[in-house]
């Protein structure tokens, strides 16, 4: 028996749905350019079973996968519940076995596994593709491998035992020049280690180079960011402990004395000239790009002075503070020649903004000039009548490093946008020539909407509607036919008895 009524979201649009779907042919308004072939490939979670405390974080939510399939302006969606042990073990107990966030301690003894916290992992976060392969990542795990045609969860995925922490980050970066992927585990030899272990893997699937290194606290080290010379690592305010676990809490909790360190690991030494440079309590669950410029080395994140996430308690009780919570695009810069560990911090623009920003991919860890991302615009109007109270994001926004031109595209009166995805309008089209793709709520309508908008215009090329809302997306993102083996959606099945 399943009850919702206690738990998160028992009503309303990111209530659970809880099944799998395939739509053929979507319904577009306006012309997808004939261009795009290729995948928006989406990946959350939702509630399959309710979660077994109402103080459970959404990051314990069951992952779930979905694939818009673009071609020849013709739009096929599927969706599909990443199979995860523990999704497979709570289908078979009928009820949810697991306890709070990435807390091993709180699981059911059926499935309780201390030395295997990763066993536990929802696959949640966000998809990958690499070297013709699709993923699903959560940062507590390895990376869990998806037919990228079926969605179909193939398993989980350590490169032929080449990848040796327990742990994968959901934020691994491809490096254009190269072609090769960085990722790295945290927690990487198990629950609360110090132990940050970062991997070069080519396209072909080999580990070129595995570095190691240890972080000056244990913390949500959820993103990175890379220039041709660093991996670059921030480690801030968010703190756990084994006693933490033990007595029941989430993984995390939010120490805003903690200073933020940045970490500059060396691409091509062995970790042991990492050094870490030291600033006030900020947070930095995403980043936007770095490059290097002579000895200097330049980050841009959106980054708020506090935590961000109402879920993740304060370590001295104090409540969530929502100014604190707010992101804006800021420029660190750090000297490499200097030896002191101090940083430069500057706010490029006050606009609040949402901090699951892109960049033309194309010029990751390189300089470039166009950040993308989405905010609340106030300037656009919102029908709370049709809508109802909740939280919007309205718009994509180009935001000109160069010029510090802002160009917005603004959704709708009862959308809330989620994360924008750029594509290149061909391999060698300039910087930020290309398209915007991602997927909003209709608050209204209760659907959820595709977006297509030119990039340099801010115009929408198209939408897609789907006849049903979505399951909360965490990351999205879009893969072309080179990126991955794509092939077209095959007609759905017949199973009956036709007549002659
Ligand atoms: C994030 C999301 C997660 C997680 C850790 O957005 C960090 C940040 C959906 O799960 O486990
Ligand atoms: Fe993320």
């Amino acid at each position: 028996m399943v009850d919702f009524t206690n738990g998160p979201a028992p009503a309303g649009f990111l209530s659970p749905q809880r099944f799998e779907a395939d739509i053929y042919d979507c319904e577009v308004e306006g012309a997808i350019p004939k261009d795009l072939n290729g995948a928006f490939v989406r990946v959350g979670g939702e509630w399959f079973y309710p979660p077994s405390r109402p103080d459970d974080s959404p990051f314990s939510t069951d992952g779930y996968i979905s694939s818009f399939r673009i071609r020849d302006g013709i739009v096929d969606f599927r969706g599909r519940w990443v199979q995860t042990p523990r999704f497979r073990n709570n289908l078979e107990a009928r009820k949810q076995l697991y306890g709070v966030y990435r807390n091993p301690f709180t699981h059911d003894d059926s499935v309780r596994d201390l030395e295997r916290p990763y066993l536990a992992t929802v696959a949640n976060t966000s998809p990958l593709a690499f070297g013709g392969k699709l993923y699903a990542l959560k940062e507590d795990a390895h990376p869990y491998e998806i037919d990228p045609n079926t969605l179909e969860t193939l398993g989980p995925w350590d490169f032929d035992g080449q990848y040796k922490a327990q742990t994968f980050s959901a934020h691994p970066k491809i490096d254009p020049v190269s072609g090769d992927m960085i990722c790295y585990g945290y927690e990487a030899t198990g629950t609360c280690t110090d132990d940050l272990w970062i991997y070069t893997i080519s396209p072909d699937g080999q580990v070129k180079s595995e570095v190691k290194v240890k972080v000056p606290y244990v913390s949500t080290l959820h993103d990175m960011v890379l220039t041709q010379k660093y991996f670059i690592f921030p480690v801030y305010g968010y703190v756990t402990s084994m006693e933490r676990l033990r007595e029941g809490h989430l993984h995390w909790a939010f120490d805003k004395n903690m200073p933020t360190y940045w970490g500059m690991v060396r691409r091509d030494g062995d970790g042991s000239d990492a050094r870490w440079f030291k600033g006030p309590a900020s947070v930095v669950m995403h980043t936007i790009n770095a490059f290097d410029d002579g000895d200097k080395v330049i980050v841009d994140a959106p980054i708020s002075d506090g935590n961000p996430f109402p879920f993740f308690p304060q370590v001295d009780g104090s409540p969530w503070d929502p100014v604190a919570a707010r992101h804006t695009i800021r420029r660190l810069t750090f000297d490499m020649a200097s030896s002191g560990d101090s940083y430069v911090e500057q706010i490029l623009d006050p606009t609040d903004v949402v901090d699951l920003a892109r960049v033309d991919d194309r010029f990751n860890s390189l300089p470039y000039r166009y950040v993308y991302s989405s905010m609340n615009d106030p300037e656009q109007p919102f029908d709370r009548d049709r809508a109802g109270n909740n939280r919007v994001v309205n718009s994509y926004f180009r935001y000109d490093l160069q010029t510090g031109e802002w160009r917005k595209f603004f959704a709708g009166d009862v959308h809330s946008l989620q994360e924008v995805s750029f594509i290149p309008r061909s391999a060698n089209a300039p910087e930020g020539d290309g398209y915007l793709i991602g997927t909003a709520s209709n608050y209204a309508d209760m659907r959820t909407e595709l977006v297509i908008v030119d990039a340099v215009e801010m115009e929408q090329l198209a939408r897609v509607y789907l006849p049903f809302r979505h399951t909360a997306q965490v990351h999205g993102r879009w893969y072309n036919n080179q990126e991955l083996p794509l092939a077209d959606s095959p007609i759905p099945e017949y199973t009956g008895r036709r007549q002659t």
